[in-house]
């Protein structure tokens, strides 16, 4: 992505009001912003990306000669048990969408965004690029991995038959302001810090849903946002790359559990309920092909990161989505 004055960039991020696209908006307009640049952060309300027709309109309407996609049917293990035939009709209808439209447009490069939930369940640890179908991903969540894996193949034909720059990225769970705080569909941060955020009104323990075994990976949302645009500038592979905290960075549920309660003050007892799904044990990620790129990039601690997710929350709760 050249950096000179004369080559103007209209760099269009689906899915622009999410977790995500708001941690792109924030780093974007605290410093990474180029003077070649212009950033449109699109909402469903702008269009509705299942839709050929609206979401043609809105590629005519900006011209974009970069897309960041992270428009998607997003939630949390439990959102994903209940409707996993949603999550793969709608995911894959907006992917075909969004990417055809961009071809159509002239667009130069396109990043979408997968999940290292959609890795073969069954595999050997940690997790690297080249696995991923490399067999069935795990129950909870096929709807979406599939349609997630099929972006994978989408790219490679973008690029073997229209010649384009189209590329994915595969972070871990990603936690952070503006985050989806629905305890039924949301992840399990943003579940966590809801549920302690009434635990505490009502003088209550905490209830952590499963065993509390389950091991994860967390990025911040602002850090995924550094990689993201370090990956639409620098980064010209169409095979995809995990962008996610090391191996030892990876964490139990239960110590997830007592980092956000410390991160909330809240000193009360933590209950685990086992009634409630485990999903997937884990999905350990392999970030060295990141690391050859950038062995330097700094990932924000976790507890620093936290806090600053808790105190958003308790700051924004009227106008957390919930
Ligand atoms: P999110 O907070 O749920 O935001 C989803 C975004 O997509 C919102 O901007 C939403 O617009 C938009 N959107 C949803 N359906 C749409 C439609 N039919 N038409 C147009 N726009 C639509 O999601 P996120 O957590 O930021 O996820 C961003 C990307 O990261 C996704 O591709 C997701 O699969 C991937 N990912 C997420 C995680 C995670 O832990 N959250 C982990 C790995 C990968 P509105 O605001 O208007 O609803
Ligand atoms: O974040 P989460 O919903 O998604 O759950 P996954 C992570 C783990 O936290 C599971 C436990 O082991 C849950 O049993 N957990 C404990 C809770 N308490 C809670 C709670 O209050 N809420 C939630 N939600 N979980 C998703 C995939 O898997 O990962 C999605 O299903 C997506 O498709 C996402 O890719 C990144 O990490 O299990």
């Amino acid at each position: 992505m050249e950096n000179d004055s004369s080559t103007k960039h209209v760099v269009l991020v689906t899915g622009g009001t999410g977790l995500v696209g708001k941690g792109i908006k924030y780093v974007v307009e605290n410093g990474e912003k180029r003077e070649n640049e212009s950033w449109v952060f699109l909402s469903s309300k702008d269009a509705d990306l299942t839709d050929y027709e609206s979401t043609k309109a809105v590629f005519a309407k900006h011209k974009p000669t970069h897309v960041i996609h992270l428009a998607a049917k997003v939630g949390g293990l439990y959102g994903n048990l209940r409707a996993n035939l949603e999550f793969f009709r709608q995911n894959m209808t907006i992917n075909d969408n969004v990417l055809q439209n961009a071809y159509q447009n002239g667009a130069q490069k396109v990043v979408s965004c997968l999940s290292t939930c959609i890795f073969p369940d069954k595999t050997s640890y940690p997790i690297n690029e080249t696995m991923l179908h490399k067999g069935p991903p795990h129950d909870s969540n096929y709807g979406y991995s599939y349609a997630k894996r099929m972006i994978d193949v989408m790219n490679r034909g973008y690029s073997q038959d229209c010649d384009c720059k189209y590329t994915s990225v595969i972070p871990c769970n990603i936690f952070g302001p503006h985050d989806n705080y629905n305890i039924e569909d949301g992840h399990v941060l943003p579940g966590l810090m809801h549920k302690i955020y009434k635990a505490k009104l009502e003088g209550k323990p905490l209830t952590v849903w499963g065993t509390g075994k389950p091991l994860r990976q967390f990025i911040y949302s602002r850090d995924l946002a550094r990689l993201m645009i370090w990956t639409l500038r620098e980064y010209n592979e169409p095979e995809p790359i995990i962008l996610s905290v090391g191996e030892e960075d990876e964490i139990s549920i239960r110590n997830a559990a007592e980092k956000v309660a410390k991160a909330m003050n809240f000193t009360k007892e933590l209950i685990f309920d086992t009634e409630k799904a485990d999903g997937q044990y884990k999905k350990t990620a392999d970030n060295s092909k990141l690391r050859k790129y950038l062995p330097d990039f700094k990932f924000t601690p976790i507890d620093v990161a936290l806090k600053e997710t808790c105190d958003w929350f308790v700051d924004n709760y009227e106008i957390a989505r919930k």
